[in-house]
């Protein structure tokens, strides 16, 4: 019933568990082996950063990287998977430590601006028009350190600049508040929307919402992907789980918040999402006392509880709810709702 819905990973999602307090506890499994698991586990897309693809990027010729992304390319089709986007990866570079499009050096802004057209060369190599732009280091540690008026404008320049590279691409903006910075620019799809209506190719630019982002903005998943959907905006989402305000969790989808899970499901399924083509993309993490053995079930977890999650959105009496509307009785909505997800 629910198979209309297509699902997706990217590859850091199956990991060796390293956190900020200890080194990795559990052994790495190559890039290959990953593919092998993605229709083991019931996906059929694979997400990209753009070094994902092309590890060495920064070091070889553009025609090297294309080769090499070429040669991901058919590793994907051998699979049967598809790319479903790719994202330039500015955090992990030292030219990227104060942020790429934002940076208050003019140098690192020029290369952030150049990674971004070889990561969309790499995009088109592996046969997707999607692009995600999580805005890692676009932000501040202590406000003094930017203008932040001149910085919302570099975004701007930022999605220009790629929407003229390659007149066929998507650009998703996946915005979180903080973690690594202190304050983000772009925290909430409100922001993204709204350089993506101020773009060149409006039309082009949409967002990816993740839901551990949302509440950490202490903003509701399912209400910012409806506010996305409303205007045909949402390109895509990392569906997980986050308890309260703390270190970006990524947890596995509806693990903390079951009826926030089943309301972001709600949300899609009322927009119609499945017919748009577009994935269900998860961005979840093996808690670290995974052994290596297990350490993809946070994957099938998560999909086998969104689909359960599809059914119990199909099954809800409608006619209760109508009726509970039209008495406005919403404590009695609410009680059909919490026994409906606890099984009657
Ligand atoms: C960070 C994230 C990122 C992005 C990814 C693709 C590592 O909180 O969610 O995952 O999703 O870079 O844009
Ligand atoms: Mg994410």
């Amino acid at each position: 019933m629910a198979a209309e819905y297509r699902f997706s990973f990217g590859p850091w999602n199956i990991h060796e568990g390293a956190d900020p307090f200890g080194p990795a506890v559990r052994p790495s499994l190559e890039f290959a082996k990953k593919l092998k698991m993605y229709k083991q586990l019931g996906f059929d897309g694979v997400q990209f950063h753009d070094d994902d693809a092309v590890p060495n990027m920064e070091h070889v010729s553009p025609a090297e990287m294309q080769r090499q992304a070429k040669d991901v390319k058919k590793m994907l089709d051998d699979e049967g998977l598809v790319a479903e986007f790719v994202a330039p990866r500015l955090w992990e570079d030292p030219r990227g430590v104060d942020g790429g499009f934002t940076a208050n050096d003019a140098k690192c802004r020029d290369w952030a601006i150049e990674r971004l057209k070889r990561c969309n060369d790499i995009g088109n190599a592996l046969g997707t028009r999607l692009r995600v732009l999580w805005l890692a280091r676009e932000g501040t540690y202590i406000r003094e350190s930017k203008n932040a008026i001149e910085a919302y404008q570099y975004l701007l320049e930022a999605l220009n600049t790629l929407l003229r590279y390659d007149n066929q691409c998507e650009i998703a903006i996946e915005p979180k508040p903080n973690e690594p910075m202190d304050h983000a620019y772009c925290p909430t799809i409100g922001h993204a929307i709204a350089l993506a209506l101020k773009s060149i190719d409006p039309n082009r630019v949409g967002g990816l919402i993740e839901t551990a982002h949302a509440l950490l903005a202490g903003l509701d998943p399912a209400d910012e992907m409806a506010f996305a959907m409303s205007i045909g905006k949402l390109y895509s989402v990392h569906l997980n789980d986050q308890n309260g305000l703390k270190f970006d969790q990524d947890k596995s989808f509806a693990a903390a918040n079951l009826r926030t899970a089943y309301n972001q499901v709600r949300v899609l399924e009322l927009g119609g999402y499945p017919e748009t083509g577009r994935f269900i993309g998860l961005d979840v993490k093996a808690m670290r006392t995974q052994k290596f053995e297990t350490s993809h079930k946070h994957l099938s977890n998560s999909r086998t509880i969104f689909l359960k999650l599809v059914e119990k959105v199909r099954t809800f009496p409608r006619d209760v709810e109508a009726q509970c509307i039209a008495d406005r009785d919403y404590e009695a909505l609410e009680l059909a709702v919490l026994q409906h997800l606890m099984g009657g």
